[in-house]
């Protein structure tokens, strides 16, 4: 039995496993560069986070319909439900899909329509959140929250993910405004590959209300501090931080020594397709590498709903 817990890590798009990608490829005429999904597989030797989006970017090209959108979905959330998962935060890459030609519409109403039948099919209960690529302009992130209107009842909030190094938060000052003046709930990506002030300008600038990774907080003493004070969530990805070379060994990984400083940490599994696993396998992962105790993997699971935008009726029958 897994522990219940909530997924507030997540990347839609991560989440599309290589039979998936073929069977999508075959159904949407579209040639992948591989031969088959064990050939696909051997390229998933990533060396930093650019040589992994590289690829994870490349392999959208199989996304293109409403109900391709839906069925990436629906598979992730029978694999959540599998694992535990009671709640999933789940992000998109609107910009990921506009390039390509798939409108925000499209991409909405695919993973919307697997996201109304979670609770009754999986019993898991979901909230959309819509990332900016920090490495496009900040005037087409502001295109995209104008694209996103439309559909804002379905959206609780927006992250920043995509290439870290050389894109600091300020530059989408503006934007976070306006996301904040619609209502919309707000987080980033912040210290998996960049420095801590990378964090604070996120919290300081963009008005984050969780730190998506935040790793490299544990650099800046005073940070951490004030993370731990303000009791700011990170949302940790143990075997991303492996895959993506952030960390050398999970053995390594800081996790103990972030719990130990008060830091409100939780365990998420990113783009479980290509790392290596589904919430429970991070879970199991961090157990095994660094020898959590009982108590340690509850207050992760407690701490994952804390951290989660939830409304206290569902908190209350997400536990
Ligand atoms: C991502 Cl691991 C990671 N970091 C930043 N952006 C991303 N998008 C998808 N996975
Ligand atoms: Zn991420």
């Amino acid at each position: 039995m897994s522990i219940p817990k909530a997924e507030l890590h997540l990347h839609i798009e991560g989440t599309l496993e290589p039979e998936l990608a073929f069977a999508l490829a075959a159904r949407n005429g579209v040639a992948l560069p591989y031969a088959d999904t064990d050939e696909l597989r051997e390229a998933y030797r990533f060396s930093d986070l650019q040589s992994f989006l590289n690829l994870y970017y490349g392999l959208m090209a199989v996304l293109r319909t409403e109900d391709d959108f839906a069925d990436l979905t629906d598979a992730y959330l029978a694999r959540a439900a599998a694992q535990g998962v009671r709640h999933a935060e789940i992000f998109f890459d609107p910009q990921a899909h506009i390039s390509r030609g798939v409108g925000i519409g499209t991409v909405v109403a695919g993973l919307g329509r697997a996201l109304d039948r979670s609770e009754a099919v999986h019993g898991v209960s979901t909230q959309l959140i819509m990332c900016f690529l920090r490495d496009e302009s900040a005037e087409s992130a502001m295109e995209t929250l104008e694209a996103a209107k439309p559909h804002l009842g379905r959206i609780v909030g927006v992250g920043l993910d995509s290439a870290e190094v050389g894109h600091p938060p300020a530059k989408f000052r503006e934007v976070y405004e306006a996301a904040a003046a619609l209502g919309l709930r707000r987080v980033a990506h912040a210290g998996e590959e960049g420095p801590p002030a990378y964090i604070t300008e996120a919290l300081d600038v963009l008005g984050a209300e969780r730190i998506d990774h935040g790793l490299r907080c544990l650099e800046d003493p005073e940070l951490v501090a004030r993370l731990v004070r303000d009791r700011v969530p990170l949302t940790l990805c143990p075997l991303s931080n492996v895959r993506l070379r952030a960390v050398d060994v999970l053995a390594e990984h800081p996790l103990p020594a972030m719990l130990d400083a008060g830091l409100l940490c939780t365990v998420n599994s990113d783009d479980p397709a290509y790392f290596g696993g589904y919430a429970e396998d991070n879970f199991r992962a961090v157990r095994a590498a660094l020898g959590l105790s009982p108590e340690r993997l509850r207050e992760l699971a407690r701490n994952s709903f804390l951290a989660a935008f939830l409304e206290h009726d569902e908190e209350r029958r997400a536990r």
